[in-house]
C-alpha cells in the first residue's frame, strides 16, 4: 500500500474524494438588530460546528451539525476566500475542474458571498469584493509571476424556469422583443458523458480587468431580462465559468498543455423547495416550482444513498453540472443561513441539506494533454 505525501493511499483516492462543504451564517442586518431580532444560530469556528436553537413545547434543544469549515457571522470575506476558495483555485491552476456552488435561501449571503460589494468607480479592488472577483484577480495574479504562457476564455450564463439566457451574447442578438433573432441555446451531448452548451458567447481574456469589464456587462444583462421579463431573481442560477490552458515544458523538454476549469455557481433561493408539504402545494400550484433546484436535491439523495439511478436528466442545471456531482470535478458547496430566529425553519432544511451533500464522492482526475 503506497502511501503519497498527504497521508492518502492510492486506494482511498479510488475511492473517490467528499465534495466539500462549508456553513457561513450572515450578522443579523440593521434592521434585525434594531428590532432585537432572537438569535438562533450559533458557530463555533474550531470545532467547525453550527448548532440551531430550538424550543419545543417550552423545551430547549440544540441541534449541532459539522463541516468541513465555518465561517461565523463576523467573518470577512477575505478569509472566506484565502480558507476555503485559494486552494481551490490553485487546483484549477495545477489543471483539475472545480466547481463551487453558493446554496442557501433567498436573503442570506449567496450573492453577498459569490460577487460581494459593486466595483470602485475609481477601479480599486473593494475590500468586500466576493469570490467571484477574487478568484479572478488570484488567477491573473499567479499566472503573472509564474511569466506562464497561457489563454483563458470565460462564459456566464443564467438558468431560469428551465430556459438558459446567454448573459454575454451582443444585445443584437439577444432582443427579448423578437425571438428569432436570439441566438438558440441549446444544450447538447458531447459524446463522453458530458454536456456543452451550443451558441454559448465564449469570450477570450487577457488581463483581470477585461474580465470585470465581462461580469459588468452580465450583471447589466441580467437585471435588464429581469426587469424586462418580470423574472424573480431569486428564482434563477447563475453559472460564471473560467477556462485556463497552460503551456507547460517538462524537464525533457517536451510541450505539455495543462487544462483547468472553475465554476461558479450563484443557485436560486433554497425556499423554493422548501420540503414542508403544504407549502410545496401553494408553490407548485403558482408554477413556482424550481425544476432545476429540485433535481438538484434529488441526484445528492441518489448519490449519498447510492440508490442506482441518478435523474441528472432531468434538469438543465444538474445536466450542466453533473462532472460536478460523482464526476470528476473538486466540488465545494458553500450553504448560507441567517441568524434570525424567522428563518429557522429554513436554517435547518439548509443545514439538513448541505449535511447530506458531505457524503457526495468525486474522482477528480488532472487534464493533460
Ligand atoms: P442572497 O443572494 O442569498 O439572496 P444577499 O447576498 O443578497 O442574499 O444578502 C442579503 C443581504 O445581507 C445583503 O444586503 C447583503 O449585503 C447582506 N449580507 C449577506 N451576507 C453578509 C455577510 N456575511 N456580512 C455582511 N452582510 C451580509
Ligand atoms: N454584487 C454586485 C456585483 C452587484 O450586485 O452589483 S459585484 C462580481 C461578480 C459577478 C458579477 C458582478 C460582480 C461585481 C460587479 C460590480 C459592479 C458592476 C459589475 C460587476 C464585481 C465586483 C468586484 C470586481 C468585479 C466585479
Amino acid at each position: 500500500d503506497l502511501r503519497s505525501a498527504d497521508g492518502h493511499s492510492k486506494h482511498d483516492k479510488d475511492k473517490g474524494v467528499n465534495v466539500q462543504v462549508l456553513v457561513r451564517c450572515r450578522p443579523l442586518s440593521e434592521d434585525e438588530a434594531r428590532l432585537h431580532t432572537p438569535v438562533v444560530i450559533s458557530c463555533n469556528e474550531g470545532r467547525r460546528e453550527v448548532s440551531a436553537v430550538q424550543s419545543i413545547a417550552n423545551k430547549q434543544i440544540d441541534r449541532t451539525f459539522a463541516f468541513d469549515k465555518v465561517f461565523g457571522p463576523n467573518s470577512e470575506q477575505i478569509e472566506l476566500y484565502e480558507q476555503a476558495v485559494s486552494p481551490i483555485v490553485n487546483e484549477v491552476l495545477e489543471g483539475y475542474n472545480c466547481t463551487i456552488f453558493a446554496y442557501g435561501q433567498t436573503g442570506t449571503g449567496k450573492t453577498y458571498t459569490m460577487e460581494g460589494g459593486a466595483r470602485k468607480k475609481n477601479g480599486e479592488f473593494p475590500s468586500d469584493a466576493g469570490v467571484i472577483p477574487r478568484s479572478v484577480k488570484e488567477i491573473f495574479d499567479i499566472l503573472e509571476a509564474q511569466n506562464a504562457e497561457y489563454s483563458m476564455k470565460v462564459t456566464f450564463l443564467e438558468l431560469y424556469n428551465e430556459e438558459i439566457t446567454d448573459l454575454l451574447a451582443p444585445e443584437e442578438t439577444s432582443k427579448f422583443v423578437d425571438d428569432k433573432s436570439k441566438k438558440p441555446i441549446a444544450l447538447m451531448e458531447d459524446g463522453k458523458g458530458g454536456v456543452f452548451v451550443r451558441g454559448l458567447e465564449e469570450e477570450i481574456v487577457r488581463t483581470a480587468n477585461e474580465i470585470y469589464k465581462i461580469l459588468e456587462k452580465g450583471s447589466a444583462k441580467r437585471r435588464t431580462a429581469e426587469t424586462l421579463l418580470n423574472k424573480q431573481s431569486s428564482r434563477s442560477h447563475s453559472i460564471f465559468s473560467i477556462t485556463i490552458h497552460i503551456k507547460e515544458c517538462t524537464p525533457e523538454g517536451e510541450e505539455m498543455i495543462k487544462c483547468g476549469k472553475l465554476n461558479l455557481v450563484d443557485l436560486a433561493g433554497s425556499e423554493n423547495i422548501s420540503r414542508s408539504g403544504a407549502r410545496e402545494g401553494r408553490a407548485r400550484e403558482a408554477g413556482e416550482i424550481n425544476k432545476s433546484l429540485l433535481t438538484l436535491g434529488r441526484v445528492i439523495n441518489a448519490l449519498v444513498e447510492h440508490s442506482g439511478h441518478v435523474p441528472y436528466r432531468d434538469s438543465k442545471l444538474t445536466r450542466l453540472l453533473r462532472d460536478s456531482l460523482g464526476g470528476k470535478t473538486k466540488t465545494c458547496i458553500i450553504a448560507t443561513i441567517s441568524p434570525s430566529i424567522h428563518c429557522l425553519e429554513e436554517t435547518l432544511s439548509t443545514l439538513d441539506y448541505a449535511h447530506r451533500a458531505k457524503n457526495i464522492k468525486n474522482k477528480p482526475e488532472v487534464n493533460q494533454k
